[in-house]
């Protein structure tokens, strides 16, 4: 027996359906990351992280609980997590990416949604993870159509908060977004009994800025013509980035980043010369979804760099750590979480794709693919300006849709295998 039994049995999980899911992710991990050759050697903390997913971190959360700290999750990167470390609060990620619990959320939600949510829903409702147990606060956002109703469902089961995003970036709807995250303190204040200040509010902003400026630290490798570690462990890293704690984190990238200055010195790489060199962008990657790194990286190609929330969104532009009064520092997180975040939900939405053109400078990339993941429409959509403005560019590019199931694994790989040969 899991020696986590007990603690998800008082989670009230699913622990016959839940340990269904403990059999398939060990040989998921040992496939696409421990098949790797030369990994760097400071994979291990996030190995045993990935390993033991829903035991230590799930421990750790109900420990503080117990020591009377709320525990809070989000979906998406709008969501300013400072503001809840500022509240001696815990922020989560709840992002889910297995297709195990789809056909939980298909129970609730219509089959035409995109995995993510159901993902999410299914996650909840079937009861087969702790994450989705132990948080005191579900916080979702108005972004897309799919996620705005999918809180409604959900919140018949789960403590549910709104934050109501704007979907321009004119001023007066950075006005708006400075109010919502206030209105956010307040719940958090409410919630956690504690009030957040300039001085805890300012301290918050540091320790997420350190997270990632270390991630940063971490992506900059990936831009070199010998990359030391590949797309794959790049991409678990940031999955777990949402999950772990923040300080312990970035001190694990940063020792990880020691050693792979070492490998700069000795040119080592992960890839063979002449790999070629692939920028992602379009909807998240949440954990467990490996998928297309994996069939990049086994077909010719290596993953540089992803403008995707699990990637480089997520770490680029830190909050001005400018100290001030609480006033300055809400509009200086207004400023981050809504004006360097581009998500297809905003309209016009440009400066995505002024960005996707920048990274692939940046990257050194030699081509482009855009990952939709089924029935997400404003993704989908936005792929029409993506590809006709990397063409006026010159920069290859290919729109891939998927979702998370195997089933369009062979055809994938096919696709994807014939885009990296030609370029
Ligand atoms: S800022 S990308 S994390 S909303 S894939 S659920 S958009 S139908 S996840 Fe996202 Fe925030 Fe935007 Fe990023 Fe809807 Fe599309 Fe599904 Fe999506």
């Amino acid at each position: 027996m899991d020696k986590n039994h007990k603690m998800w049995d008082d989670l009230s999980m699913d622990l016959d359906k839940h340990d269904l899911l403990c059999e398939v992710l060990p040989q998921a991990f040992g496939d696409v990351f421990l098949s790797q050759e030369n990994r760097p050697e400071k994979m291990d903390y996030f190995n045993a992280v990935t390993a033991d997913i829903h035991g230590v971190r799930p421990a750790e959360l109900i420990e503080a609980q117990k020591n009377g700290q709320k525990v809070i999750g989000s979906f998406c990167i709008h969501v300013p997590e400072e503001v809840v470390w500022a509240a001696n609060g815990i922020s989560t990620g709840l992002c889910s990416g297995s297709q195990f619990w789809v056909p939980g959320g298909e129970k609730k939600l219509p089959t035409a949604t995109c995995p993510l949510i159901k993902a999410s829903l299914g996650a909840r409702f079937d009861r087969t993870c702790p994450f989705f147990r132990i948080a005191d606060l579900f916080v979702g956002e108005t972004t897309c159509d799919g996620k705005k109703k999918a809180w409604e469902i959900l919140a018949e089961d789960a403590p549910m908060y709104i934050m109501d995003i704007p979907q321009m970036k004119r001023d007066e709807d950075f006005q708006k977004w400075e109010k919502e995250i206030k209105l956010y303190i307040d719940k958090l204040e409410e919630l956690t009994g504690n009030k957040v200040t300039a001085e805890s509010l300012h301290d918050a902003i540091v320790m997420i800025n350190n997270k990632r400026r270390a991630m940063q630290r971490l992506y900059d490798f990936r831009k070199l013509d010998n990359v030391p570690i590949s797309g794959r462990d790049t991409l678990l890293i940031t999955q777990i980035s949402f999950f772990d704690d923040p300080v312990r984190f970035t001190q694990k990238v940063n020792e990880l980043c020691d050693e792979l200055d070492k490998r700069v010195k000795e040119n080592v790489s992960v890839f063979k010369k002449g790999t070629k060199r692939i920028l992602l962008t379009g909807t998240p990657l949440s954990i467990p979804n490996w998928k297309l790194h994996q069939i990049i990286e086994t077909n010719g190609g290596a993953v540089v760099g992803e403008e995707l929330c699990t990637g480089i969104r997520y770490i680029e532009n830190p909050v001005d750590e400018t100290k001030g009064d609480l006033d300055t520092e809400v509009k200086n997180l207004a400023q981050r979480y809504l004006g360097s975040i581009n998500c297809a939900c905003f309209t016009p939405n440009t400066s995505r794709i002024d960005d996707i053109i920048r990274l692939y400078h940046e990257y050194n990339a030699d081509g482009v693919i855009d990952i939709n993941l089924k029935f997400c429409n404003i993704y989908d959509t936005e792929g029409y300006f993506v590809e006709k403005r990397l063409k006026e560019e010159n920069i290859p590019c290919i729109g891939i849709e998927t979702d998370y199931t195997d089933e369009d694994a062979e055809q994938l790989k096919t696709r994807i295998g014939a885009f990296i040969e030609m370029l």
